[in-house]
């Protein structure tokens, strides 16, 4: 059986204001074919397929056109070859990602719903690595089989949506005390409700194996398992100050793969084993992150910076021809999206307008300007040098040691107006006071700002002005020494 294993993609994410549907569709296209060509019998999308809970029309379509394109595909037989599986993440609405799940065809699976994470996805194949091995247990007739073949392989893929401890613990709960488990004790954390998926899980393997001993599983996840590498573009799921569930909690689970979504970076996450692992269903999986299928975020650029971004998918080989199951076997596949190099660049305005601009004029660059003073029309200097100049960043560096260490860039305590703290800012960043030009400026802009405010048509904030100069007036009264003595 071969598995495609990816996760977020995120269709309808924009980076730094640039549009990335076109990758996304070229990424897809790529994926798409890679399926084709590979025989691949099983794709795993591990939550995040949409940005949004309210993807846009175009976002919709690009999904559409994914999930027809690879449920269409068939084998030589004219049969469909593919079973498509996908969870919802914590950026998909799994009401809306699971609209019509029960219309689709039988080859595309939404499983968006926490009831159904118990119950497997069953998909069956003619058994073709070793003929011999047809007089093991019959394969169950499940999605996708091959009726009138006994010589089957399975595969029991469990799609764990995102769970978000809020929501999926009263459901759990329910599922639990059905399930005669002890449903007391659901912690209000990740590790709570996803060691309370796992326990239903596991009961439900050791159950199958005992009657398919040669029953291969998979497990897709969207979560946060500790000890992985996060990057800067997942939107934080921590609750109660926790994000993140042990690894340890999947040893001896009785799963071959773990298919996790939710880290951007591609990465195979260890699980420790901790006793619970000998006995018969209880192996522990190999568990990895297929990474998103674009960077987004420069801290996602690869080194050395190429298109693509070191984007991958995984594919896994698990054959059943023995009981006492072998690793599944593992291979990465880097996604051709075109997506343009993402680049951090650091460096003084000479290098970053000379050689590094001839490098890097036409990728995608994240540009700080490292210099003593702001450098007049920098912006525009950067603009033309690059291309795509999408984050512009300036560190000023102290001219002289003698400045005085960390010294605060605004005084708020002793400032006595507006100006002076533009002053102190022009103090701390050019290490000198502001002219008499520059002071001129930024009074205006403060008579303007102050303007504006005071301009405000509302009655509303007139009474709130007077209500503040009663509170000042009263707490001067009640303090008669004025200010600087507390
Ligand atoms: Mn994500």
């Amino acid at each position: 059986m071969r598995i495609l294993h990816t996760s977020d993609w995120h269709i309808g994410r924009r980076f730094k204001g640039v549009d990335l549907a076109e990758y996304q569709r070229r990424a897809l296209n790529w994926l798409i074919d890679v399926v084709r060509r590979e025989h691949v019998d099983v794709v795993c999308v591990s939550g995040d397929v949409y940005d949004s809970p309210m993807p846009s029309a175009a976002s919709v379509d690009i999904l559409d056109d994914a999930l027809t394109r690879l449920s269409s595909i068939v084998d030589d037989a004219g049969r469909p070859a593919v079973d498509v599986i996908v969870t919802p993440g914590n950026h998909d609405s799994a009401r809306k990602l699971g609209f019509g799940a029960h219309m689709m065809r039988d080859n595309v699976h939404l499983r968006c719903s926490i009831d159904d994470i118990a119950t497997p996805v069953v998909v069956t194949r003619p058994r073709t690595a070793s003929p011999a091995a047809a007089d093991g247990a019959p394969g169950e007739n499940g999605v996708g089989g091959r009726r009138g073949s006994t010589a089957v392989e399975t595969l029991a893929v469990y799609a764990v949506p995102y769970l978000d401890p809020d929501i999926a613990r009263p459901t759990l709960r329910a599922m639990l005390t059905d399930a005669h488990a002890d449903a007391a004790s659901i912690l209000r954390s990740h590790e709570g409700v996803m060691g309370a998926a796992m326990s239903l899980i596991r009961a439900d393997i050791a159950r199958r194996r005992a009657s398919n001993p040669r029953m291969r599983t998979v497990m897709m996840a969207h979560a946060f398992v500790s000890g992985a590498n996060p990057s800067d573009s997942e939107r934080s799921i921590a609750v109660g100050g926790v994000d993140s569930v042990p690894a340890a909690m999947f040893a001896g689970s009785g799963l071959d793969y773990l298919a996790l979504g939710h880290l951007h970076r591609a990465q195979k996450v260890t699980i420790p084993q901790d006793g619970r692992g000998a006995g018969g269903a209880g192996r522990t999986p190999v568990a990895r992150y297929s990474g998103s299928l674009l960077a987004y975020s420069f801290s996602e650029g690869c080194v050395p910076p190429r298109e693509g971004n070191g984007k991958g998918v995984v594919i896994v080989d698990m054959d059943d021809n023995h009981a006492d199951a072998a690793e599944p076997s593992i291979r990465t596949l880097d996604v051709e999206s075109g997506e343009p190099p993402l680049v951090q660049l650091r460096g003084t305005p000479d290098e970053l307008l000379g050689p590094l601009a001839e490098r890097h004029a036409r990728d995608w660059v994240s540009v700080t300007v490292v210099c003593d003073a702001y450098p007049h029309g920098m912006y525009q200097k950067i603009d033309a040098a690059y291309d795509h100049a999408l984050e512009k960043r300036f560190d000023i560096r102290r001219r002289s040691r003698t400045d005085g260490g960390d010294r605060a860039m605004a005084n708020l305590h002793e400032a006595h107006s507006e100006i002076d703290v533009l002053k102190d800012f022009v103090r701390y960043t050019l290490h000198r006071d502001p002219t008499v030009d520059e002071t001129a400026v930024l009074r205006q802009a403060v008579e303007r700002t102050l303007g504006e405010t005071d301009d405000g048509p509302v009655k509303d904030s007139a009474e709130k002005s007077s209500a503040a100069k009663g509170s000042a007036t009263k707490t001067a009264a009640g303090k008669p020494a004025g200010k600087g003595r507390d």
